[in-house]
């Protein structure tokens, strides 16, 4: 996660805005601002810095070592910004009816957008919500399910039985395990709901999930509409996968445990959350023993450590032009987890101080899949070191997808011949045969995953629209994940567990929609990257590796940050001013026709 967004989430305040930006109108102003907007928004940079670096010290050693105090230092952190964002938004309102320059008006417009958890104007209920929020941070990051008294396991050893256990009965032990975690954040969740709904209100959105909805250059439901139309663009080719997967995990359970009509059971998909399936591709290798893909037994045999892994993937942007990283980044990230404390293992990119102290915290293991979310968090990490000189409310993505993007981008250019010349596979395949079984390694990943992206918010936001309520939020959840996924939990749930709290980003207050639209653009960035690359052919041969023009193209939006609208960032790059899937759909189309192939007689759909 960038810390911008975690700082300006971690509050904005309490007046009231009419509305975000203004039109200017004739009218003589009585008496001269104290400040000029210009000036107003230069001080605002200055403190806005100041307050980071205090909030991203505060946040890391929360985070890396969670306890009671850590927890405190944290809470206060985040009430001094908000306190101070508060101020800000309020003084802000005295330019609404000047005519400004189009960039001191950005400036302020995101100065009041840039906090994904505003709290209310009472300094109760803003202590009661930052506590809330971090409190419920610690708890995901501190929990774990016991068995007994002495046989406790953490996330990531759960993560490890569902990736690697064919046991129906052990994965579906481990899948309910963690979620025992979550049922106590309940109450707490329905009370920062509450709280956050109101502080949103007085900043003049109809409530939290319409104020997320609309940080991307357009109404909120133009944005909902958007992000509706992308889904339709794709949900034919995940439904295909749907059902061979389903097909698959048939024969491997029993079509008992596996109906062939209704959705897949949700704890064996080899993910916790069954977001993305990479981990079952040894049950649909589509030609066995057709190509090498099987880097995680380079990486297990070579006996790569975190940081040689962190080093591949910097190696590859140094490949395109980027610097190496600071020492410092070396020498203060988290790459694994430590013995001797609670910490977030979720993986996160951040800036501690908004130019060169970049750090990444992850409980890095000795998998693809792990090598791969190395990559995005350098991504992240490459982002923010580009805009550093951006004045810092323009230090952003253009929109929070693109954040999200990048480091995923690079990953296609993880062909085949690049893991080969990396010494991360033995050898490149060119068949056919080779390309489907690489295009469903990457499909259990990239396709997997977008029903999932797409639903997450689907449901926060009719949690914070009160269309769904404390008393059903279990069952809207499992309505959605079926509607959108084809999944389904294997044992009865109720309003006594509180699944969503067992995912990262509901507990964290991070927007996920972001994800859905970065496993979107990535593609399209892709194709524009490859064409800078001078790459021609099939958009799913290319590697951007070593290319420095596709590095050039690349350094140029991210050093924008988010200074211009998104549509002006995403035409430089690619010429259209559209998000769009069509690149993901021609990048599978070998894929698509074995997946219609395959499922040709079986009857699709849950
Ligand atoms: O949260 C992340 C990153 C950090 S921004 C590791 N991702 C989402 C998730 O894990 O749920 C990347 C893909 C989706
Ligand atoms: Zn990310």
């Amino acid at each position: 996660m960038k810390l911008i967004a975690r700082l300006l989430s971690s509050v904005l305040l309490v007046f009231v805005i009419a509305a975000c930006s203004t039109e200017s109108t004739d009218e003589p102003t009585t008496a001269a601002p104290a400040e000029t907007a210009q000036e107003f928004v230069a001080r605002a940079n200055r403190e806005a810095r100041e307050l980071w670096i205090e909030n991203s010290a505060a946040n890391w050693t929360y985070v890396t070592y969670i306890n009671e105090d850590t927890a405190l230092m944290n809470a206060l952190a985040s009430e001094r910004y908000s306190a101070w964002h508060s101020r800000m938004v309020a003084e802000s309102l005295q330019y609404d009816d000047q005519e400004l320059d189009a960039e001191t008006r950005r400036a302020i417009d995101l100065l009041r957008l840039g906090n994904t958890l505003p709290a209310p104007n009472d300094p109760d209920k803003r202590k009661e919500l930052t506590r809330l929020q971090t409190e419920m941070e610690g708890m995901y990051g501190a929990g774990e399910y016991c068995r007994s008294e002495n046989d406790c396991r953490t996330l990531p050893e759960l993560e490890d039985i569902i990736a690697g256990s064919r046991d129906y009965d052990e994965l579906l032990d481990a899948w309910q395990g963690w979620r025992s975690i979550s049922p106590p954040m309940r109450d707490k969740y329905a009370r920062y709901v509450e709280l956050a709904n109101e502080g949103a209100a007085e900043l003049g959105h109809d409530n939290l999930g319409a104020m997320w909805r609309s940080g991307y250059d357009m109404t909120p439901a133009q944005f909902r509409q958007e992000s509706q139309r992308l889904w339709e663009q794709v949900e034919p080719l995940y439904e295909e996968l749907h059902c061979h997967v389903r097909a698959k995990l048939g024969e491997v359970y029993g079509e008992d445990k596996v109906p062939q009509d209704g959705p897949i059971p949700a704890h064996l998909l080899g993910n916790m959350w069954a977001q993305q399936w990479g981990f079952i591709y040894d049950l649909l290798e589509p030609y066995p023993g057709v190509s090498d893909l099987d880097v995680d037994s380079t990486l297990k045999t070579k006996d790569y450590s975190p940081q040689e892994m962190v080093r591949s993937a910097e190696n590859f942007y140094v490949s395109l032009g980027m610097p190496r990283l600071p020492d410092t980044f070396w020498e203060r990230s988290m790459f694994s987890k430590p013995a001797d404390r609670d910490v977030v293992c979720h993986a996160s990119a951040w800036t501690m101080d908004t130019e060169d102290d970049l750090r990444i915290k992850m409980c890095i293991k000795q998998t693809y899949e792990e090598l791969r979310v190395i990559y995005h968090e350098l991504g992240h990490n490459y982002y923010q070191w580009a805009y550093k000189t951006q004045p810092v409310l323009f230090q952003d993505g253009a929109h929070d997808g693109f954040h999200e993007a990048i480091g995923d981008t690079i990953t296609l250019s993880m062909t085949p011949e690049y893991l080969a010349e990396v010494g991360l596979v033995a050898s490149a395949e060119q068949s056919q045969q080779a390309i489907i079984n690489r295009q469903m390694q990457q499909a259990l990943d990239k396709i997997a995953f977008l029903p999932f992206g797409k639903l997450i918010d689907e449901w926060r936001w009719a949690v914070f629209a009160g269309e769904v309520t404390p008393e059903n939020y279990n069952q809207a959840w499992w309505d959605m994940r079926t509607k959108y996924q084809g999944i389904a939990p294997a044992v009865a749930r109720s309003e006594a567990d509180f699944d969503p709290g067992a995912k990262y980003h509901v507990p964290a207050n991070v927007s996920y929609t972001r994800y859905f639209l970065a496993h979107v653009m990535q593609f399209q960035f892709q194709r524009a990257l490859c064409d800078a690359a001078g790459h021609e052919g099939d958009l799913h041969a290319c590697s951007i590796y070593g290319s420095k023009e596709a590095g050039e193209r690349l350094q140029a939006m991210l050093e924008a940050g988010a200074s211009a609208p998104w549509p002006d960032t995403l035409e430089k790059l690619t010429g259209t001013r559209e998000m769009d899937a069509s690149a993901i759909i021609d990048y599978f189309a070998p894929l698509m026709a074995y997946l219609q192939e395959q499922n040709e007689g079986r009857s699709c759909g849950w």
